[in-house]
């Protein structure tokens, strides 16, 4: 097996906007660039596979419809089309991203193909909130516990995730930490000087925010340093994406009388040419295992000011290429973020440091790692 040059791998994710699916995306595009054969899995198309792209391919969980099911059951239709697709396909690995449900339906369709004599080495990637929130629940501990101890080889994206991993699981299983990657072609700090017009007048900072608007994000948080920032210089805060917090924040800004300032894009596909126009990008969450879209802006070169959670100051390095700030601390973020917008010099050297930071992730730096472990997962299985 090991001297096979061309590999193929089942990847398992969730296909709605968020960085599990992103990193699964990516890293599964890349490989398949590579010349492996990458076969996605999931009940809906990936955000980031919209394009044909060779050596991809795209299985869909269908579901099947029966009046007894109030809850219809994704997880059998899954394990199902998993063992079909590693048997007819003949693949070498199953990559599953986040835990839940994936790595236990992982371990069911390993358990099936085992019976029909076919082994199907597991690589189970843990994203954050799979182990730090969703996990700890009691309605899933025991499972999540098991099915990490069952993966061949686990992997987390930052080292605090693994220490949280390990503490709250006591897993015996090794972790390795392969952090998130970011391509620098995509991700570039090439000017827009249009679309930054569309949105603000010449002397206006643009503060920018993206994510799936979850409470874990603490978004009021953002709206409310931001306006103490446009107290003190011109701007305004456009927030990207969507999710439950929506109306939250939209009643915020009413509160605060900036509703002409703050602009709500709903979800974007391309992320990338928004990025490009900000001044500094907020992620303010409570819980954070690693942080994609911070490295993306600082990619773009843009500073970010942040929370000390998790996996953030993994990434985001401290008076360096941005702030660090602990969790909900307004005044401070208000701070540090005035000490980068007033002064033009030392906002570009945030921004000269921001992209400097990034390149420690670069894709062709991450992806190989992975390859890596997948020859040593089918190695030893
Ligand atoms: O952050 C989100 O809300 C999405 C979430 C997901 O599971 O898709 O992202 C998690 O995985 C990303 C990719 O590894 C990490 O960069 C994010 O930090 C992590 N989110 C949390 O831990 C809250």
């Amino acid at each position: 097996m090991m001297c096979k040059n061309h590999l193929k791998v089942g990847v398992v994710c969730y296909p709605t906007y968020g960085g599990s699916g992103v990193v699964a995306t990516e890293l599964g595009k890349a490989m398949a660039c590579e010349g492996h054969q990458v076969h996605f899995i999931s009940y809906k198309r990936p955000a980031r596979l919209s394009s044909f792209q060779p050596n991809v391919f795209y299985h869909e969980v269908t579901n099947f419809e029966y009046p007894l099911f109030d809850y219809k059951p994704y997880d059998t239709a899954l394990a199902s089309k998993i063992v079909d697709v590693a048997l007819h396909y003949e693949l070498d690995l199953l990559h599953v991203h986040y835990a839940i449900p994936h790595a236990i339906i992982a371990f069911i369709a390993k358990s099936i193909l085992l019976a029909k004599k076919k082994r199907l080495p597991i690589i189970t990637t843990l994203h954050g909130t799979d182990i730090t929130l969703v996990g700890l629940d009691g309605s899933f501990y025991p499972v999540v516990q098991f099915s990490i101890n069952q993966s061949d080889k686990v992997t987390t994206v930052s080292e605090s995730l693994k220490q949280d991993t390990i503490k709250a699981f006591q897993t015996t299983r090794d972790i390795e930490v392969i952090p998130n990657f970011i391509d620098l072609k995509k991700f570039n700090n090439k000017p827009n000087h249009a679309l930054k017009k569309s949105f603000v007048k010449e002397e206006e900072k643009v503060l920018m925010h993206i994510s799936n608007f979850r409470k874990v994000k603490r978004i009021p948080d953002i709206v409310k340093v931001f306006n103490l920032v446009q107290q003190k210089i011109p701007s305004k805060l456009l927030l990207i994406g969507d999710g439950p917090e929506r109306t939250v924040l939209e009643d915020l800004c009413r509160e605060l009388h900036i509703v002409d300032k703050v602009i709500f894009l709903g979800k974007q596909e391309s992320v990338e040419d928004l990025l490009r126009i900000a001044d500094l990008f907020y992620l303010t969450s409570d819980h954070e295992s690693f942080g994609l879209s911070a490295l993306e802006a600082m990619a773009c070169g843009v500073p970010v000011i942040s929370s000390n959670i998790g996996g953030i100051p993994e990434v985001n390095k401290d008076g360096f290429s941005g702030f660090v700030c602990k969790v909900g601390d307004i005044e401070q973020m208000f701070f540090k973020s005035l000490h980068i917008l007033t002064d033009e010099a030392t906002h570009q050297q945030f921004k000269k440091q921001a992209i400097d930071q990034a390149k420690k992730f670069e894709k062709s730096k991450i992806v190989p790692r992975y390859m890596e472990l997948y020859l040593q997962c089918i190695q030893n299985s």
